[in-house]
This record gives C-alpha cells, structure tokens and sequence, in this order.
C-alpha cells in the first residue's frame, strides 16, 4: 500500500486539475487540494511549476506536473487500473485525451475572443471537434464502452463546464449529437466528478468567465434557456 503524501495545487476553475481530482476520487485516495489565485501565483508555486500551470501533483517532496503524467502515475500506483490493459486500446485513448485538450483549448480561445466575428469563428471549429468526437464515440456509457477509464475522467471537467455554459451561450453543443449528451449525462451523474469540483461551481465558474472574457458580461449575461 503506498503511503506517500499527495497535494494537488490548483486553481478553482481548472479542468486539468480536475482530472486528476476525479481520478484520485475514483481511487478512493486521500489528498489534499491547495487552490491558488491565476492573477497572483505565490512566489513558492512559481518556483516549484516549471510551465507556471496547474496541476501540480506534490508527491511527498517530489512535484509532478502535466495531468497527463499525472494521472499515468495514479493509475500506475493505485488500484483499480482506469486505462486499458490492451496496448492498442490504451495508445488509442491517450489519442483522445489528447484530443479532451485540444478541444478544451478551443473552447478556451473561443471565450477568450476579443469580438464577435472572432467568437463566431471559433464557435466553428469548436463544432468541428465536437463532430468529430460525436463520430468516435461508441454506444456508452463509457467511451469504451461499460468500463469507465482515464479517457473518461479527461473529457468529464470539458462536459461538466460545457452543460454549465450552455443555458447561456446556446451553441448546441448537445443537440444532434446523442452520444456525447448520454456519454456525458452519464459522467456528470458521478459521484467523484461532482466531488472534484469546488462547492457552487456553476457559479463560480461563470463568474469567473464574466470576469475574464472580453465579452464576458454579454455572453453570460443571463440564462437564455
Ligand atoms: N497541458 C497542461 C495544461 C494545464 C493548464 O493549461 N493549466 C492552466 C489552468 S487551467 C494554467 O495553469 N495556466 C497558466 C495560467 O493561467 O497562468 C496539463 O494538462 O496539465
């Protein structure tokens, strides 16, 4: 059993961090979660993050960084494996976690567009990704099917925020594309996703774009739907 001591830093609204939370909930291993502020990261974080990013796995003095390797080493360490034990089947799936940051990167760059014609642009490559992830996915609940994996735990912080945002941006992110809505509903509905979030996170989460996208305050003016 291992004993080691484990502190993720992070910051309140980060879906990298919140993928290693839901792991290490999906493990059932205790941890400790220390947030700190984006606009003001303390000195001794900016000596110990080599990118300046959250996550930051503290494994007793050892610093991991990168969800990625990150959530690898967790699944490594403790039980019950998430990845595939099948070779193939676990490169195919760190493929699509890569793809969970791509496409939360373009929704990031598509809040963060200075106008609407650049918003309106984005808004179409962020669709494309979603088709395309529409068309791999497979008939659930899970993405590979009844098992719940790292691929799963990667995507659920994307679709958890994704159903926040909606009711105010409308893109229609779910409509026509029944996989993605079961495959997520069936990962929001978890326990550990909801618990690696912090306490009001809708708000939270939407004050904080209110705050930080230029077009903030208009595009989550109010609930539309
Ligand atoms: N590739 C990194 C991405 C992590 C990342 O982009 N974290 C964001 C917060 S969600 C960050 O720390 N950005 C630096 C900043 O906001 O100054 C990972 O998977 O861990």
């Amino acid at each position: 059993m291992n004993t080691a001591r484990l502190e993720l830093v992070s910051f309140k609204t980060c879906p990298y961090v919140q993928r290693a939370a839901i792991v290490l909930h999906e493990k059932a291993v205790p941890f400790e979660i220390t947030y700190i502020d984006q606009t003001k990261k303390p000195d001794w974080f900016l000596k110990i993050s080599p990118l300046g990013k959250v996550p930051l796995l503290k494994v007793d003095d050892t610093v991991l960084f990168e969800s990625a390797a990150i959530v690898e080493y967790l699944d490594e360490v403790y039980p019950p494996q998430l990845h595939p034990a099948d070779a193939l089947r676990r490169a195919h799936n760190r493929a699509w976690i890569e793809f969970s940051s791509t496409i939360l990167t373009a929704q990031i760059q598509m809040l963060l567009s200075q106008d609407h014609a650049s918003f309106d642009a984005a808004t179409v490559r962020f669709h494309e990704l979603l088709d395309r992830l529409e068309a791999e996915v497979g008939e659930g609940p899970y993405f590979n099917g009844a098992k719940l994996a790292l691929v799963d735990c990667a995507f659920a912080p994307f679709f958890l925020r994704t159903t926040i945002m909606e009711p105010y941006l409308e893109l229609g992110v779910f409509t026509q594309r029944p996989r993605i809505q079961a495959w997520s509903k069936a990962l929001i509905a978890r326990d550990t996703v909801q618990r690696a979030v912090v306490p009001h996170y809708a708000e939270v989460l939407i004050d904080s774009w209110r705050a930080r996208a230029p077009l903030g305050r208009e595009l989550f003016a109010g609930r539309r739907s």
